[in-house]
């Protein structure tokens, strides 16, 4: 015999089997997907696919400084459904709950994930919980190799890093035009590190130390940019600059096919570049999170992953890309580093702080003003 509650029973899971089926209808987003990334950093054809296929509108921001990014995350509510932070900056912004855990049921490409990198990232997102790697990097020396060579009377230092450090090198470059990236969190460790310190300190002596340092060579850099300079470059206004690898890899081939007769090079710096990790997060409040899924799950396909450092010369995370990118991308050692510069770059693990950040602002705004 049926008991008495049988048909509350009937009538509970019925209400249950409703209530799931509306919350998966809620689920279901708008298509719709906000993306914020660095500029030049993205293949011509990686979005209009990705819309493609999965009929998702994408409308796509660009930045310049993690500084900016964060400032926009702490304050909340920026309606980005993908942000693409350094991992340094990452961590603070996972500490602070500002990027989601991600469900990796919906990612079956991390399979394609190097495990190298995934370690070097669980280290500021302990289990990869929050973010994922677009693209990394290292901060460097990219020259106009004629008009440096011509402006030091045929011979390169043999620190690369001289030549953005030391005045002797630096005031003979100045004619020809020399840009500093624009940001506290790159000018200032790439001092540190020339000067052989860590280049994430406390140490405030070590930033008096590294600001008189840099009011040295001041008087010869004459612009700041974290873009603009690609252009300048490959067109032969800007023959210096402290840079990123695929950004003087981009001025290189945008001289190259604009035939401007300019030899651009990024240089490796025998005591090593900083090294970068740039990863994909998904704000807490991100509006569609889970277009937001569906785009990361996307770039980590091993063609559209392949697609991006044939583009922007930077290395991707994916395993399986190999095999798509053009040969001579993967024969420039200053995309794919060799083991052994690989070893010497200053890495990422130790991730910032506030009180960091603010010793670092205070030396690079005193530094870029003059006051
Ligand atoms: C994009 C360069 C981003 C590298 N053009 C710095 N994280």
């Amino acid at each position: 015999m049926k008991s008495p509650f049988h048909h509350l029973l009937v009538l509970a899971s019925a209400v249950a089997l409703l209530a799931g089926a509306g919350g998966a209808r809620a689920q279901e987003e708008e298509k719709v997907l906000n993306i914020y990334n660095w500029s030049d950093y993205i293949a011509d054809d990686t979005i209009a696919n990705f819309e493609k296929e999965t009929g998702i509108k994408v409308r796509y921001d660009n930045f310049d400084s993690n500084e900016i990014l964060h400032a926009k995350l702490v304050a909340g509510k920026t309606g980005y459904d993908i942000v693409v932070p350094s991992s340094n900056w990452a961590r603070m912004q996972i500490q602070g709950d500002l990027l989601m855990k991600l469900d990796k049921s919906k990612l079956p490409n991390l399979k394609n994930v190097d495990p190298a990198i995934a370690a070097q990232l669980a280290k500021i997102d302990p289990g990869n919980e929050h973010v994922v790697d677009w693209l990394w990097g290292f901060t460097t020396v990219g020259i106009n190799v004629d008009k440096v060579k011509a402006a030091l009377g045929g011979t390169l230092p043999d620190n690369a890093w001289d030549l953005v450090f030391k005045p002797e090198y630096i005031s003979k470059l100045k004619s020809c035009g020399v840009s500093f990236l624009d940001s506290g969190d790159e000018v200032v460790p790439a001092m540190l590190h020339y000067m052989g310190k860590p280049r994430v300190t406390t140490n405030a002596a070590d930033y008096n130390q590294a600001l008189t340092a840099l009011k040295a060579v001041r008087p010869y850099v004459t612009l700041f940019s974290s873009s603009g300079y690609i252009n300048d470059m490959a067109n032969g206004s800007v023959c210096l600059a402290l840079g990123w690898s695929g950004d003087i890899n981009i001025a290189r081939q945008r001289a190259i096919e604009n035939k401007t007769g300019q030899n651009i090079q990024a240089l490796i710096p025998k005591t090593g570049g900083l090294l970068f990790f740039d990863v994909m997060g998904i704000p807490k409040d991100a509006p569609h999170p889970q277009n937001a899924l569906k785009w990361i799950n996307y770039i980590l396909d091993p063609k559209v992953d392949a697609g991006l450092t044939n583009k922007v010369f930077y290395a991707n995370p994916n395993k399986e890309s190999k095999p798509f990118i053009k040969p001579e991308v993967a024969n420039n050692p200053t995309v794919f580093l060799p083991a052994d510069e690989l070893a010497k770059m200053a890495g990422t693990a130790d991730a910032l702080n506030n009180e960091i950040r603010r010793l670092q602002n205070r030396t690079y705004t005193s530094f870029k003003t003059g006051l």
